[in-house]
């Protein structure tokens, strides 16, 4: 129901309205169920899970050779399907892959590691090439460098992935980094990073980044996370870096929003980062 939410927010159209050519590609079919197993028997929806990752996977790298996908959903499990595909296509441009993680939560669990099962708690290890994952998930042809990756408005760690997620040299900036140093000079410190290496970025938009007041329409909102204006922020400078080549909206769950805030917000946020603006200022460019 998530793309269902963003596409009746006016997600086409408000980006359109800015003056891109819009193609909705309409929703992606699973590929045929593989047979996978776990050992861990707390893996929720695995095999269909798997399918789901498999089409998604090849799609990515499709789309990707042109224009700026913007892949809705849905559970963030998606993520290691779309930032696998865009990857590879990094690859075969011989340009690094960067990812900005916007999120209460690292998803950094292996499929040995998570305690709820829920794969959404997944996505982050996979791709960055943990360990694990072989014969289950698609096969990951470019892993992403894990010193690569950014993640903004942390808040809900596990402690299996607080120890791996560190020692892999994910940046991490948590709520606390946040509220120390703002939002903005944060995110300039990596786009500085990105632009200096010419690389393509990779912005995977989990809707609980934002704090629950904000956006209520996800199934585990988590306190104390980022405000409008601070999300807001975060858009306008991706969009006037020029560097965002690929993008997640994910986990809004129309069910629990309330009258479409959650919705509106997203698209609003999306919009953003594709150009809207209340008034024109001279653009700072980066590396
Ligand atoms: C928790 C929650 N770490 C888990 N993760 C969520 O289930 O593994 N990610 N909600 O978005
Ligand atoms: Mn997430
Ligand atoms: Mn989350
Ligand atoms: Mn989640």
């Amino acid at each position: 129901m998530g793309p269902n939410g963003l596409r009746a927010a006016g997600l086409a159209e408000a980006l359109a309205g800015l003056g891109h050519d819009v193609v909705d590609l309409g929703d992606l079919q699973p590929a045929p169920e593989r047979a996978v197993s776990h050992s861990n028997p707390s893996l929720k929806a695995l095999a269909e899970t798997v399918s789901w990752l498999d089409a998604l996977s090849e799609k990515a790298f499709e789309i990707s050779e042109n224009g700026i996908p913007v892949f809705m959903g849905g559970d963030h499990v998606m993520a290691a399907a779309s930032v696998a595909g865009v990857s590879r296509r990094a690859q075969q441009k011989g340009r690094p892959l960067f990812v900005l993680w916007l999120d209460a939560h690292t998803d950094f669990h292996t499929l040995e590691s998570t305690e709820s099962g829920n794969l959404h708690g997944t996505p982050a290890a996979y791709f960055t090439g943990r360990p694990g994952f072989e014969g289950v998930y698609p096969r990951l042809d470019a892993p992403v460098d894990p010193a690569n990756v950014c993640m903004l408005g942390i808040r809900s760690v596990d402690a299996p992935e607080r120890v791996a997620v560190s020692q892999a040299g994910v940046t991490i900036h948590d709520m606390r980094a946040i509220d120390e140093s703002g939002i903005g000079a944060l995110l300039s410190a990596f786009l500085e990073r990105v632009a200096a290496s010419n690389g393509m970025l990779h912005v995977s938009f989990d809707i609980d980044f934002l704090d629950p007041s904000a956006a209520p329409g996800v199934g585990t909102t988590v306190p104390g996370g980022a405000s409008f204006r601070e999300a807001h922020l975060v858009m306008e400078m991706l969009h006037d870096s020029g560097l965002v080549t690929s993008l997640d909206l994910v986990e809004l769950n129309p069910f629990l929003d309330e009258r479409g805030k959650s919705a509106i917000l997203m698209t609003d946020l999306t919009a953003s980062l594709f150009g809207k603006r209340v008034m024109d200022r001279p653009t700072r460019s980066f590396g």
